[in-house]
């Protein structure tokens, strides 16, 4: 695979083309803690891989759109998305999306010339949180749960949408089919002036059209949540239990009649009966 990115890199070199990279793989890992879908980057986002747009087109281009970027997380539930984008115009209202980011998604990998199945999906999300349906199913709309919130020079969007394909059960090793583009009405006048994608497959590059142009994403574990102190609440009863000691049982003078042997038995018998004594509480 490495041969082949290097060969198709070289290629593109070569004709000074737009470098198209073939298939793409990134991770994503389970969500064992959901993220907050509120526009609030959680910590737990800092586990997942960044899609940066690392093909990009328009009038007025910069390094603000490059750095934006794309992660994803998954559970049994749905898919988790997050979006970040540089952008300082941000328009009041902006019915047609103008500047917003595009997940294109296909949970199975149907590897079509169109989004026709259940979980082939396009989700569209404006800074201003206007949202346009393009392609593929458009129930995800009704079913997302969605926040984008604004800062100082970028937004961030956060999306839950739950599985789409019946009878979904991803698991890690799991792959889909992913790409992310960013788009920037730079001078706010309701034309879009640049954008940016992920990337696209070697077999097309049209992902908003055809969900075989769509790298795969591979999920992967989550990070290991510590354990949780301790509740209060567990039964502690042995504190007003007297504390049988091991050593006490063993006597501290030799019994001159007794055999050695014997007295040391009852005393790991009763050291035994000590500990035993312990565990019951
Ligand atoms: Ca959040
Ligand atoms: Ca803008
Ligand atoms: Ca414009």
């Amino acid at each position: 695979m490495k041969k082949r990115l290097l060969v198709l890199a070289l290629c593109a070199a070569a004709s000074m083309t737009v470098s198209v990279a073939a298939e793409a793989s990134a991770t994503a890992p389970k969500a064992n803690v959901k993220p907050k879908i509120d526009g609030v980057i959680d910590e737990v986002w800092s586990n997942a891989d960044r899609m940066y747009g690392e093909v990009y087109g328009g009038d007025l281009l910069n390094d603000k759109i490059v750095a934006s970027y794309a992660s994803l997380m998954w559970d049994e539930e749905g898919l988790y998305l997050l979006g970040v984008m540089y952008d300082t115009t941000i328009p009041k209202a902006d019915a047609d999306a103008r500047n917003s980011i595009d997940f294109w998604v296909s949970e199975t990998y149907s590897e079509d010339v169109e989004y026709a199945e259940d979980g082939d999906w396009h989700y569209c999300k404006a800074s201003t949180g206007e949202e346009v349906y393009y392609t593929g199913n458009e129930t995800v709309y009704e079913e997302a749960t969605t926040a984008v919130a604004v800062y100082d020079g970028y937004y961030v969007v956060e999306i839950f949408v739950p599985w789409q394909t019946a009878g979904f059960a991803p698991a890690i090793g799991t792959e889909i089919g992913f790409n992310v583009s960013f788009n920037d009405d730079a001078d706010c006048d309701g034309t879009r002036d640049m954008y940016s994608y992920w990337q696209v497959t070697d077999v097309s590059e049209a992902y908003w059209e055809q969900t075989r142009a769509l790298p795969r994403i591979a999920f992967v574990a989550g990070p290991e949540i510590p354990a949780e102190t301790p509740a209060q609440d567990v039964d502690v009863t042995v504190t007003d239990t007297p504390v049988v000691e091991p050593e006490a049982a063993a006597p501290v003078t030799t019994p001159v009649t007794a055999d050695a042997g014997i007295v040391a038995a009852a005393a790991v018998m009763a050291a035994a009966a000590g500990i035993v004594l312990s565990k019951k509480h």
